[in-house]
């Protein structure tokens, strides 16, 4: 099913937006809560954000991947243990393994971890546009545009590094502080529906454990 969640009134679809949602997430959905009414139209479209490394996952399979990474964890101890574990992953590599493409369509470590840094930002604004405005609207991103767009290429991977762990804490230390009520506080995500705190905090556990699988992957020799 595809679907595609249009503000009648306010900006149109960013490219890219356009996205896959079974119709019983749409259930449920209080449309209108922000700024809508929305329109929801049934479209054909490529997957953004959500698609990963696989551009064959539909939301809810990417959903299921990544938070099946976290099972039995608490996500905050892992989101606070990411920034150490990615410096000592880099230490001491070459800037040209790290710079390396293994495929054409496929990130360097320089790129995934500009990636990381950068979906920091967007993980904090979210939390923080829930939090003011609850079931607020929730923009995907096209984060292969942001690739080329944000010159992924060229960024210096330490700084990158040091960018995420500045975001995260700063983003822990928000959540730290949050009420239980606020932890079940909503946005409706353009790709994937309703999300709550709770379950963003989950996931981006979830992307960060999916990303350094990727690059230990990346650099770890094969046998
Ligand atoms: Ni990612």
């Amino acid at each position: 099913m595809q679907v595609i969640l249009t503000p009648k009134h306010g900006p149109a679809p960013l490219p890219g937006m356009r996205n896959t949602l079974a119709r019983a997430d749409i259930r449920g959905v209080r449309f209108g809560d922000a700024e809508g009414p929305w329109l929801v139209k049934f479209l054909p479209g490529k997957l953004g954000e959500t698609a990963g490394d696989n551009m064959n996952e539909t939301p809810q399979e990417y959903i299921k991947r990544i938070t099946s990474y976290v099972e039995g964890e608490q996500p905050l101890k892992v989101q606070a243990a990411t920034p150490k574990k990615l410096e000592r992953l880099i230490k001491g590599v070459s800037m040209s393994k790290l710079r390396k493409r293994h495929a054409p369509d496929k990130w360097s470590v320089v790129e995934i971890l500009a990636h990381l840094a950068d979906t920091e930002i967007v993980g904090g604004y979210r939390i923080r546009m829930i939090l003011g405005a609850p079931g607020t609207p929730i923009p995907g991103f096209n984060q292969d545009a942001w690739v080329t767009s944000g010159h992924y290429d060229k960024r210096d991977p330490r700084k990158s590094v040091e960018q995420f762990r500045a975001f995260r804490e700063a983003n822990l230390a928000l959540l730290k502080s949050l009420t239980p009520e606020q932890w079940k506080h909503h946005g409706i995500h353009s790709e994937r529906g309703v999300e709550t705190v709770e379950h963003i905090v989950r996931m981006f556990a979830g992307h960060d454990l999916n990303h350094i699988r990727q690059i230990e992957n990346i650099l770890v020799p094969q046998k």
